[in-house]
């Protein structure tokens, strides 16, 4: 399987989050990408490319131009009010309901609009990095669309919390929806399947009231687990989009008995909707050892999973969310790239 991959994420260098009420080390960290970039190499699954470039319609498509005008211009805004030695530009104040969003010009006001939590700093290298991540994703569509059986996006920032008009969740630019836009706009049907710990809120808002891309997640329920605010089962998608979002969310402690009856519901619903491609948000913060997730899931599961993704067969186009234990992370991604190849 080829991987496409570039080095502009090693300049999105995260310091610290707000987390449970104090700042706290980032865990969304360039060893990331780099441990499973290693891992591809060891067990040679095959070429690492480098993405093309893809001009900013493609991104436009799924974003808003707002938000991306602020996300290209956030911290130099950030450093003109505090000085050049702020280096993290994080929210602290949101138009929650009965305030007014998107009124004052103030960089304080604009975070506030465009970002929905205190954990996704832009830096200096922030936008690089998210900009370059969706040229991974979209490379990697197109080499599906030229034919290839599948691909792998190693993207680093990840993508699936960012909707079309905010971002957050470590996310910016929605890597997974702007290659599943690339692939609707050539004229294939899609299907998305969210195998992340966290439901991605961000893709289900930007299809969730259509049906011509389906939308199926397995994911912490939201009543215990960020993001918090969606990803409940009830929510089916809107309009002619109803019946085209599938959530199952799953309790803390899941291992791969209870998560591999719920893998089988939502490949029951891929196949009947009947897809050209199926796109998977890969993450690995499933693992039992993972620092800030509450599933079971095993090493050797991750074959499996593979295995229950290849069996749909389908074009299939990986794309690299989350997973946080720097050590396993390497082996646990690429064990979902051998599995699906059927090579372990
Ligand atoms: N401090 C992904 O796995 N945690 N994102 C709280 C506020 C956020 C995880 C953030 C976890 C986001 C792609
Ligand atoms: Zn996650």
């Amino acid at each position: 399987m080829k991987t496409f991959y570039s080095p502009a994420h090693l300049a999105h260098v995260p310091a610290e989050e707000f987390e449970a009420g104090r700042l706290t080390p980032a865990v969304e960290i360039p060893e990331r990408a780099e441990a499973v970039r290693a891992r591809i190499v060891e067990r040679k699954l095959g070429e690492i490319a480098a993405p093309a470039e893809f001009d900013n319609e493609a991104v436009l498509r799924v974003h808003d131009a707002e938000l991306v005008g602020f996300l290209g211009e956030a911290f130099e805004a950030w450093q003109a009010a505090y000085g050049s030695k702020a280096q993290s530009a994080l929210p602290s104040r949101w138009p929650a309901p009965g305030l007014s969003a998107r009124r004052a010009p103030d960089i304080e006001s604009r975070l506030g609009t465009f970002a929905f939590d205190a954990g996704t700093p832009i830096m200096k290298g922030t936008w690089q990095a998210a900009r370059a991540a969706a040229n991974v994703a979209l490379s990697a569509a197109e080499a599906i669309r030229a034919g290839e059986r599948s691909a792998f996006a190693l993207t680093r920032p990840p993508g699936h919390h960012a909707a079309g008009d905010v971002f957050g969740g470590f996310c910016y630019l929605n890597n997974i929806a702007i290659a599943a836009q690339y692939l609707r706009d050539a004229g294939l049907k899609p299907a998305i399947l969210d195998v992340d710990y966290h439901h991605g809120n961000g893709t289900q808002t930007i299809f969730y009231g259509r049906d011509d891309v389906l939308f199926c997640s397995l994911h912490a329920d939201p009543n215990y687990a960020f993001p918090h605010f969606l990803g409940f089962a009830d929510e089916r998608g809107l309009g002619k989009g109803e019946g085209f979002n599938l959530n199952l969310p799953l309790p803390a402690g899941t291992d791969w008995a209870r998560y591999s009856a719920a893998l089988g519901e939502a490949t029951a619903r891929l196949r009947a909707f009947a897809p050209d491609v199926l796109l998977v948000s890969l993450g690995l913060d499933t693992y039992i050892d993972d620092p800030i997730a509450r599933f079971r899931l095993k090493s050797d599961d991750y074959l499996r999973m593979g295995e229950a993704i290849a069996a749909l067969e389908l074009p299939t186009l990986f794309v690299f969310e989350g997973g946080y234990n720097v050590e396993m992370l390497g082996v646990n991604a690429v064990n979902v790239l051998e599995g699906f190849e059927g090579v372990h």
